[in-house]
């Protein structure tokens, strides 16, 4: 017995384990990622920082001349940055070290356009070391942004300055501890300050910052650290500043083909390409806010959750990790509205991912390529194990059997990339009476792909994989039912008076009363755009119709419609056409409008062009009636005070006053430029 126990049994066991026939892992498809790409990919979402003279000359680009003492955060805390991105989720950081401006963030010692020349902690703080330790104690990882172009540095262009950015470079990645990325930015040459030379100055691209040496000082100083450029090498970028990658997404790369800044690079390579030779997968950054850097009259454009959560989806549920900016500002923290809306974004990213409906379903395939391979391995929720076919394989399917009728919205999917991308089309289908029927179909996985679709009820469902460059290689498979997203419903108006409300997510249904009072579903259903042509307040919300969850109510105060209104200047419809994003520019300063009746007026609205880089706001402004149009009367003159900052509509009251026509002119804009109208509107309430 104890001989059994002792030898007989292992040897038996080790006998079987032999027996049973070790089936290979199919050939990798290539190009494949290396290690440290892997380790990056599983990274997903991570932050942004821009924070430099910039946020305090208040510009996107600096020109490179800026006075060092300019820099003067009287709050600066780099672990609020860190808890606030650890909170949201985010696995990292990376900071601008260096824009285009030149000023550097720590105490370089081969420049004085640096931190150390400013007031802040008297020219002896690092802004970069603080980032470093603040990353450390929450967990995240750091990085930093090199700007190649630099506006400040007299050599810029010439060989000379090669040198001066490796010594920086060198700084950067050998005195702050493991660096996750080295973000190169593509934009560069042009003119500058250069030393005092205030000229332009063009360098050749592709050939100028000898790029493959440059690269193999960052690779010795840092090993494990991804480089990002235009053309990578390890980490590419998305081709666009809205977070969005493409629903067709390859992490394969013409990497030769490409270089940064290259012109045509947006259009024709950012997607990636099939037969893409290097392993370069693609990184979506998007900022909080319109710009990169703090400007307070952006505090009202931050992006609202269903904007984050598009940018979400699209980026990290298509393939692309996803980086998101915080404009830190001018006292060094990140600004309550970015904090509330990137707390949301990661409040319902948890929300929409909670349960995996497919963890405890049961997963069978129609073929597998043997043991170690089965569809099992989708759901155990480990990226290395995996399901594949015999080689081959031109069709098959992964069917999902959930015991019983379930519901859900989101399809989740992640090919094992080390074994390359390989998935070009699938389709994910419901049984129904015997008969499958197509709920949503995709094209590229890559490391993940997440579909979203209304609200689908099944017992079983299977994701058909139609096509690929080989078998699919599969490592994780999810079902999710996302909560809706109960925002109240959004207004807009046009100028006829007719009002749509739209519902921020599928499904929902969108009810009101005309007044104030409460809406319920004992309420008017909203089913066609309402005709609302005298002032009124309609209050609004969002029914879940199968939960009953309401969401707040909005209130929106709506006053008379413009429909009759009429200009007798070309363009200047624009002002009034219910749309924020046109405006009419007037090289008189001034709007006139015909309201084709007699209406007793008690104030204006006047809202300010909203495009990224406005000009022509209204600084000072008279306010005229008319009731026959030539003879005028001014019913109000004043000041937006703070309409620089905060380029919001704003609301001017007075006495009743009965007028036809009224116009509106600008004394002074804010920049001395024609004034600009996004939109002008009457209070008669
Ligand atoms: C661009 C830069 O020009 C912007 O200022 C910003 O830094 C963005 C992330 O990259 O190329
Ligand atoms: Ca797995």
């Amino acid at each position: 017995m104890n001989i059994m126990k002792k030898i007989l049994w292992p040897a038996l066991l080790l006998i079987l384990t032999f027996c049973q026939e070790k089936v290979a892992p199919p050939a990798p498809v290539l190009p494949v990622p290396n290690e440290h790409q892997i380790a990056w990919q599983e990274l997903e979402y991570y932050g942004f920082i821009h924070f430099n003279i910039n946020t305090f000359s208040d510009r996107e680009w600096g020109f490179g001349d800026e006075d060092p003492t300019l820099f003067n955060p009287t709050e600066l805390d780099a672990r609020q940055w860190a808890k606030v991105a650890s909170e949201a989720g985010m696995k990292g950081l990376i900071i601008t070290a260096k824009h285009h401006d030149g000023f550097v963030l720590w105490p370089s010692e081969y420049t004085e356009h640096s931190v150390k020349n400013s007031p802040w902690k008297d020219g002896k703080g690092d802004v970069i070391k603080e980032l470093q330790k603040a990353c450390e104690e929450y967990g995240l990882k750091f990085g930093v942004y090199y700007s190649p172009w630099d506006r400040n540095h007299t050599d810029y262009g010439k060989p000379e300055y090669i040198t001066y950015m490796r010594n920086q470079l060198t700084e950067l990645l050998t005195n702050y501890g493991d660096v996750f990325e080295v973000w190169f930015d593509g934009a560069n040459g042009g003119d500058g300050y250069y030393g005092g030379a205030n000229e332009s100055r063009t360098v050749d691209k592709l050939s100028y910052y000898d790029w493959e040496n440059t690269i193999d000082l960052v690779r010795k100083l840092q090993p494990s650290a991804m480089i990002f450029g235009d053309a990578g090498p390890d980490v590419r970028w998305v081709g666009n500043e809205h977070g969005f990658a493409y629903e067709t997404t390859w992490s394969n790369l013409l990497r030769d083909s490409v270089y940064a800044g290259m012109p045509e690079y947006a259009q024709q390579y950012s997607h990636g390409q099939e037969n893409g030779t290097h392993w370069v997968p693609a990184e979506a950054d998007v900022s909080t806010r319109p710009g990169w850097y703090y400007h307070r009259y952006e505090d009202h454009k931050v992006k609202t959750l269903p904007q984050l959560l598009e940018v979400y989806y699209k980026s990290i549920g298509q393939n692309a990790s996803l980086l998101i900016n915080f404009p830190v500002d001018t006292r060094g923290l990140i600004h309550e509205n970015d904090v509330k809306a990137i707390m949301e974004l990661g409040e319902k990213i948890k929300e929409d991912f909670k349960v995996n409906l497919a963890s405890q379903a049961k997963i069978s395939a129609d073929q597998q390529r043997g043991s170690g391979y089965e569809a099992a391995n989708v759901q155990d929720e480990n990226y290395d194990t995996y399901w594949t076919l015999p080689d081959g394989t031109k069709e098959a399917n992964l069917e999902v059997d959930f015991g019983q009728q379930t519901s859900f919205n989101r399809l989740l999917l992640q090919e094992y990339t080390p074994l390359g991308q390989r998935v070009k089309s699938f389709v994910f289908e419901k049984e129904n009476n015997g008969n499958w029927e197509q709920i949503a179909e995709g094209t590229t996985i890559g490391y993940k792909r997440i579909l979203r679709f209304p609200e689908v009820t099944a017992q079983k469902v299977r994701v058909r994989f139609v096509d690929g460059k080989d078998i699919p290689v599969i490592s994780e498979l999810g079902i999710y039912n996302a909560p809706k997203l109960l925002l109240p419903p959004k207004a807009t108006r046009s100028q006829n008076g007719k009002l749509t409300l739209s519902s921020p997510d599928d499904g929902l249904e969108i009810y009101y009363t005309l007044g104030s009072s409460e809406p319920s579903e004992e309420s008017t259903k909203y089913e066609s755009p309402i005709d609302i042509q005298k002032a009124t307040t309609i209050t609004v919300v969002s029914i879940d119709p199968v939960s009953g969850q309401k969401s707040a109510v909005n209130r929106i105060n709506l006053d008379i419609s413009k429909s009759k209104w009429g200009f007798p200047i070309e363009q200047s419809e624009k002002a009034i056409d219910e749309n924020d994003t046109t405006y009419y520019s007037s090289e008189d300063n001034q709007i006139e409008v015909d309201m084709g009746e007699k209406i007793t007026l008690k104030g204006f609205t006047y809202t300010p062009m909203q495009a990224r880089y406005p000009s022509g706001f209204i600084q000072n402004y008279i306010f005229e009636v008319s009731i026959d149009g030539k003879n005028w009367k001014q019913a109000a003159t004043g000041e937006f005070s703070n309409i620089a900052n905060n380029p919001i509509q704003q609301f001017v009251t007075f006495e009743n006053i009965d007028a036809n026509y009224f116009r509106l002119k600008a004394v002074k804009t804010a920049d001395g430029n024609p004034a600009t109208f996004a939109e002008v509107g009457v209070l008669t309430r």
